[in-house]
């Protein structure tokens, strides 16, 4: 196994503290909430990221020949890779659902985790579901996390809450697989379950679209000017594949605004210097694991995540950046919040890809709306971009739209 892109892009999902980080660290070995203010608040604030190999030994037969580690656990022997994967770890705090939904938007399966300790369904797994739902995420694995705090009687209990809950859902058929993540328990199992998912099939011929999940500065503090390296931006492509040296064009760019009034970009020119992953440089990436695009623009435009939300594509053939977007409504059935039409004037926030974007409802014929957004935005004609919507002073999913 040559390759050092990962093949597939796996989201975790899930009510706040259910152990989606834990789990993350359980199954790549990396902590991802280093981020200043997660570490503060022992919770996920920014999207986390690490990838993993899983291998097999040839030898064993079972969930126990799976493994993360070169020799494997019950025999010794060595364990072979068989599948490189990333996973991107979305906070599970009600405040952050837009980060969810723009981790969700580059996703190609999701490990929904709920933990035994609570009962199911919490209002972020409810919430969370619907993001799955929303944007049609098939590969679900459901992890059933904390079983070692809640006796035997209690984890068969929750097993059968959850199986309740997905019943006639997009999730009815997701195995559900109890494991303890804070101490390894039950996750060559899950290994197992990862690496049985199918890859998705990727239009590789496509004019390339990457969706920007991170963007960093990556140069060390009195770095000489000669030796500073351009910005990175990260992300994943959704379609088509890029190369080293390809000419690109990162919309809608630099925020360029004079004053508060007009929000005015500047979109990003540059080339393709290097092409990363957290196994190495690559020349040339495809769709599946996060990947990060070395460029030749001032690293400051790239620092603290600045380009999130931004679409990398080669110059010109990126879809249409627009203020203005006509977009069907879908309205998501919920018993849990008032059922309220949308109101002329009303704010809202888009998941566009991995962009999260203000917008304001300008006209409405039934479910047809007229929307203006506060920054640009390049939006893809097939996307669906769920909505969330302002409700007794919380940001709450109550449905997605579809570009007209
Ligand atoms: N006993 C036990 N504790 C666990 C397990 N999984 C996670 N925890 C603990 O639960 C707490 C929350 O775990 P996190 O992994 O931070 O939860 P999270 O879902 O990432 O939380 P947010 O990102 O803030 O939504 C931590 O103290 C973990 O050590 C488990 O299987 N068993
Ligand atoms: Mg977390």
């Amino acid at each position: 196994m040559e390759l050092l892109q990962s093949e597939l892009n796996i989201g975790t999902l899930g009510h706040v503290d259910h152990g989606k980080t834990t789990l993350t660290k359980a199954i790549t070995g990396v902590f991802t909430d280093r981020h200043s203010e997660s570490i503060k608040r022992s919770m996920t604030i920014k999207l986390g990221y690490a990838d993993a190999v899983i291998r097999k030994c040839e030898n064993c037969d079972g969930p126990e020949a799976y493994t993360t580690s070169e020799k494997c656990a019950n025999c010794g022997g060595e364990a072979k890779p068989i599948r490189r994967i990333s996973i991107l770890d979305a906070p599970g705090h009600e405040m952050l659902m837009a980060t969810a939904i723009a981790g969700s938007s580059i996703i190609d399966a999701v490990l929904f985790v709920i933990a035994a300790t609570e009962p199911c369904p919490m209002p972020q797994t409810k919430e969370h579901l619907m993001i799955i739902n929303i944007l049609g995420i098939k590969n679900i694995i459901i992890v059933q996390t904390k079983i070692d705090i809640v006796g035997k009687e209690r984890a068969k209990e929750h097993y059968n809450e959850i199986k309740r809950f997905v019943k006639g859902t997009i999730a009815e058929n997701a195995p559900i697989i109890p494991v303890i993540a804070s101490k390894n328990i039950n996750i060559d199992v899950l290994l197992k379950a990862i690496s049985e998912i199918k890859i998705p099939e990727r239009d590789l011929n496509a004019d390339p679209l990457m969706y920007v999940a991170r963007s960093f500065d990556v140069n060390k503090p009195g770095t000489e000017i000669d030796a500073l390296l351009g910005g990175v931006v990260g992300g994943s492509i959704i379609r088509g594949k890029f190369k080293k040296g390809d000419k690109i064009e990162i919309r809608p760019g630099i925020n360029i605004s004079k004053d508060n009034k007009k929000e005015e970009y500047k979109p990003i020119i540059t080339t393709i210097r290097s092409i990363s992953t957290s196994m190495g440089e690559i020349e040339e990436a495809l769709p599946g694991g996060l990947i990060a695009l070395g460029t030749g623009i001032d690293p400051s435009f790239a620092k603290a995540d600045n380009l999130v939300g931004n679409v990398v594509g080669l110059v010109n053939k990126l879809p249409p950046q627009t203020n203005e977007l006509n977009l069907e409504y879908h309205m998501i059935e919920r018993d849990d919040i008032p059922k309220q039409a949308l109101r002329e004037d009303e704010p809202i926030i888009l998941g566009i890809g991995t962009a999260t974007a203000i917008g304001f409802v300008k006209s409405i014929k039934k479910n047809k709306i007229h929307v203006l957004l506060k920054h640009p935005a390049c939006v893809d004609k097939n996307i669906k971009i769920p909505i969330l919507r302002n409700i007794s002073q919380r940001w709450r999913l109550t449905g997605y739209a579809v570009p007209m």
